[in-house]
């Protein structure tokens, strides 16, 4: 296992590389161009000025997250294989910088989806928050409200450009059926694959956030199920996944420690975090300690560790604490709530280190 951290880049995010140097374990940074749109190719000379930067504290920069896919590549249009070229030129430029494995997802139109990124827990602090009976009405509205509490900060899926013509996608998604949804990924990744074996990089899905369709459109990575026909449709050990807990976790149907015993060798990079449900359907975001929530963080760590996991770990979202908040913080990634994270893994990680007679 190999503990990781994210972070928005220099100008992007209020957290310092310094300061992630001073949490315990972290040896590698999870990273992004994030100035750059879906489709474009990544320069060496911009992806040199962040090894750079990383360098400089002695983190790796194995793991990119994300390189985001085109919308032409998930409608499935004739312009798709161009942004392939260009996803496969990615890859390439990104490989000699030691970049090992590069997460995206194929969510159409949302990302990760909220309705209120600042929800009080009740302890003071705030966290993600997802109301169900929101997600049933205007996305507009929701698309809105996202956009105004970003405050300037761009975020991955998020674009601002993408967001002022939300008709339109709407539209020319109308045709994706969940079932051509899933023959244009396999499209996808069955053209990337041989670059990924000439270039060493595996390609880990994230999982789809919150794991059911919203507003009437598809999500494909949503249950153990899917999963393993993800696996299967393309199997090729650089076919991988981003293993999120806290997507996963957010249908409380999903046993994520059975999960991912089930499929941990193709697991490249892990995201773990904490989902706590309320009885209506909705969910809040929950500290990385096991008994916040019903995750079952420990049963997620002794499974990481049963499989002899190798890849990468970062905390996913965390609460915003002493001061984080609006206008300080990124929604979910703020310093503290994730650092005390790692804390806690690691500590789970190293009682089982221990008492497995490894350190
Ligand atoms: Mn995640």
């Amino acid at each position: 296992m190999q503990m990781t951290f994210r972070w928005y880049g220099e100008g992007n995010d209020q957290i310092k590389l310094s300061d992630i140097r001073q949490i315990p374990g972290v040896e590698g940074i999870v990273w992004a161009l994030h100035d750059k749109l879906p489709g474009e190719i990544w320069q060496q000379s911009e992806i040199a000025a962040v090894k750079k930067q990383l360098d400089e504290y002695g983190f790796n920069m194995d793991v990119v997250e994300s390189v985001n896919v085109h919308d032409d590549i998930k409608i499935g249009l004739p312009t798709r294989d161009q942004y392939i070229e260009n996803y496969k030129q990615t890859l390439r430029n990104l490989a000699p910088f030691g970049v090992k494995v590069v997460t995206y997802n194929f969510m159409p139109i949302f990302d990760w989806t909220r309705t209120d990124l600042f929800h009080p827990v009740g302890d003071g602090s705030t966290a993600l928050y997802y109301e169900k009976a929101k997600i049933q009405q205007d996305y507009k509205e929701m698309a809105s409200y996202i956009l105004e509490n970003l405050h300037g900060l761009t975020f991955p899926g998020w674009e601002p450009e993408r967001m002022a013509r939300l008709d339109d996608l709407f539209e020319a998604y109308r045709p994706v059926t969940k079932e051509k949804l899933w023959e244009n990924l396999k499209y996808f990744l069955e053209a990337i694959m041989p670059t990924c074996r000439e270039t060493g990089i595996k390609m880990a899905i994230h999982m789809d956030d919150p794991p059911w369709d919203i507003f009437g459109i598809p999500r494909l990575l949503v249950d153990k199920e899917a999963i393993h026909h993800f696996l299967n449709m393309v199997d090729d050990p650089h076919n991988c996944l981003c293993l999120c807990s806290g997507s996963l976790g957010a249908n409380p149907n999903n046993d994520v420690p059975d999960i991912i015993r089930s499929c941990c060798g193709r697991i490249a990079f892990a995201h773990i975090r904490n989902i706590r449900h309320f009885p209506n359907g909705d969910f809040s975001e929950a500290s990385h300690r096991d008994r916040d929530g019903e995750t079952g963080i420990l049963e997620i760590m002794r499974a990481y560790h049963d499989c002899g996991f190798e890849g990468y770990i970062r905390p996913d979202h965390g609460r915003h604490l002493w001061g984080e908040g609006p206008g300080t913080c990124r929604p979910g990634y703020g310093l503290y709530d994730r650092a005390l994270g790692i804390m806690y893994m690691l500590g789970c990680w190293d009682m089982l280190e221990r008492e497995a007679g490894k350190i």
